[in-house]
């Protein structure tokens, strides 16, 4: 029990002006309790619906504890926990591609089509590292942030009018209509990333979103998709009870 407490109370203190760190606390906190909205809700649910919704749940739970992380790094470096950022979008991003296999996969989803959404998101995030933490100078960010975006594009093209999209449409009904709200997530919930990491990189851009801090957009991103995402498919699996 005083280890437990020890933990909690060397937490370093906050500044009240911090407001990156702010973001950091309430993320984490959001996580955390979405994780156990979805985990304790998960049973009332027929069988068909039990593996999206313990998804759901797993994506907010990793999060939460990247986010439990990443606001320790930030409270004792006040810089950005890039590392952690990533290690937790290469987890919860191809789960995110999961879920649209696991509505899909009644009305027919193949696993190679989500091994494609998977592929094409791995790529997405590891260019996007390369650009934000390796290739910092120069051209770097803008080239490499450039690739990320192509295969933000595939993403984009393949469940709005690929496969996926084909497939919803055969489903119809609440899969298809929330395929589609997935759908607007990624397209709409999703272009927050590539504001943050023009905030956060330098390149041609940087005059345009220059100042804005990097981490409060990436923050709020997550809490959007993440939490968004989770909803859509609680909302999917109570309308299709
Ligand atoms: C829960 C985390 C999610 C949904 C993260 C999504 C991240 C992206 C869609 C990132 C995209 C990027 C680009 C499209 C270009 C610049 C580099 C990235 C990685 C920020």
């Amino acid at each position: 029990m005083e280890k437990i407490l020890n933990l909690i109370t060397a937490a370093p203190a906050m500044a009240t002006d911090d407001y990156v760190g702010f973001t950091f606390f309430v993320g984490c906190m959001a996580m955390m309790a979405a994780s156990a909205f979805f985990f304790l809700s998960m049973n009332s649910f027929d069988n068909k619906w039990r593996t999206s919704i313990l998804v759901s749940g797993l994506i907010t739970f990793i999060a939460a504890v990247h986010y439990w992380y990443m606001r320790d790094y930030w409270a004792t470096n006040a810089t950005s926990p890039t590392f952690f950022r990533y290690v937790d979008w290469v987890l919860t991003v191809p789960l995110m591609c999961v879920e649209f296999y696991l509505i899909l996969k009644a009305a027919g989803a193949t696993k190679a089509m989500m091994w494609r959404l998977i592929f094409l998101s791995v790529v997405m995030l590891v260019t996007g590292y390369f650009g934000e933490a390796v290739f910092t100078t120069g051209s770097g960010p803008a080239l490499w942030g450039l690739i990320s975006g192509i295969a933000y594009f595939v993403i984009v093209y393949d469940i709005w009018m690929g496969g996926a999209a084909k497939l919803a449409a055969s489903a119809g009904g609440a899969v298809q209509s929330a395929h589609k709200t997935l759908c607007k997530f990624v397209l709409i919930g999703w272009a927050i990333y590539p504001i943050g990491y023009m905030a956060g990189t330098e390149g041609w851009y940087s005059g345009i979103f220059g100042g804005l801090p990097m981490d409060v957009i990436y923050n709020i991103g997550d809490a959007i998709n993440k939490i968004g995402f989770g909803l859509v498919v609680y909302n999917l699996a109570v309308n299709s009870k």
